[in-house]
């Protein structure tokens, strides 16, 4: 099933959702997790990306953390963020479900963003459980803390812990009620968020995968389109 197929799945639908993973955000020069130049390639996830690691050594976890913060916060939403919220601005019912914890989607101008893997624009302290935004990159001190004197951690979900409450429920009630679920840029390995994938296509969804490569869903989809995001979502939308 090609583009043109695709193209007009996605123009009949009036209940959309969308699943992006950090190949979206590739070609606004953010590294991806896995994958040849993935960071991954250079840090383990289980010393940078777990409870474990943080409580180890929250310094090297938190300079990992703001060396990103500083590439994000020079990045732009591309072409592909932005055929997004054409899309939202299309149909009736549309949920944007994202992995990432950029904040491209926000900057780009999308309305409400399940973001199920939290945001690293935000903080929250490992004593009084408080939230807050934070934006400065670099930040002043390393590691950052609580007005209450606590050790601030990233608001972002490292393995092994739960998403924030009830964002997944959400995500499925979404993914169950579309009639296509647009999957961009994501190695659809990390779950329950790859998960949305089979929930759609179960519920009668038609799936359309955007990536530069197969995924282990690829033959699952109803359409897997073999391209760059940036260069794919203007053309199907
Ligand atoms: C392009 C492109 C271009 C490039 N255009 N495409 C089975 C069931 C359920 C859970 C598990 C399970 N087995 C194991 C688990 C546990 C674990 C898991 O999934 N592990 C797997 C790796 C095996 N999951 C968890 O731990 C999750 N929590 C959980 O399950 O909790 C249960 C629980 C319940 C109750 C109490 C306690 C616990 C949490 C997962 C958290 C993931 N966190 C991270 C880090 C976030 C913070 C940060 O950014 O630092 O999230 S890991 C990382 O992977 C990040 C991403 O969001 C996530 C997904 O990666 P993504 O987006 O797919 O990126 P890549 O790099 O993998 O792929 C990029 C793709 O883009 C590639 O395919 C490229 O080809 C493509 N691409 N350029 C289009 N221009
Ligand atoms: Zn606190």
């Amino acid at each position: 099933m090609g583009l043109e197929q695709a193209r007009e799945w996605l123009a009949n639908a009036t209940a959309v959702a969308v699943l992006t993973g950090a190949g979206i955000s590739a070609e606004s020069g953010i590294p991806t997790f896995r994958g040849a130049s993935g960071l991954w390639k250079q840090y383990k996830p289980e010393d940078l990306a777990t409870a474990e690691a943080f409580a180890r050594d929250p310094l090297l976890v938190w300079e990992w953390y703001n060396w990103r913060r500083e590439l994000i916060r020079k990045a732009q939403p591309n072409a592909g963020h932005r055929a997004l919220v054409r899309l939202e601005i299309q149909k009736p019912r549309f949920t944007l479900i994202t992995q990432n914890v950029d904040g491209l989607h926000d900057l780009a101008g999308s309305g409400r963003i399940l973001k199920l893997h939290g945001d690293i624009w935000r903080m929250r302290c490992t004593s009084c459980g408080s939230n807050w935004p934070d934006r400065r990159a670099p930040l002043p001190k390393l590691p950052p803390h609580c007005g209450c004197g606590g050790l601030a951690r990233p608001g972002v979900v490292w393995f092994g812990e739960p998403l924030p409450d009830g964002m997944m429920q959400e995500a499925e009630h979404a993914a169950a009620e579309a009639q296509v679920l647009l999957v961009v840029g994501t190695s659809a390995l990390v779950y329950p968020a790859a998960g949305l994938i089979p929930y759609a296509k179960q519920a009668g969804a038609r799936v359309i995968q955007v990536n530069l490569e197969p995924t282990p869903y690829s033959n699952m989809v109803d359409c897997a389109l073999e391209g760059s995001a940036g260069e794919l979502l203007p053309q199907l939308i």
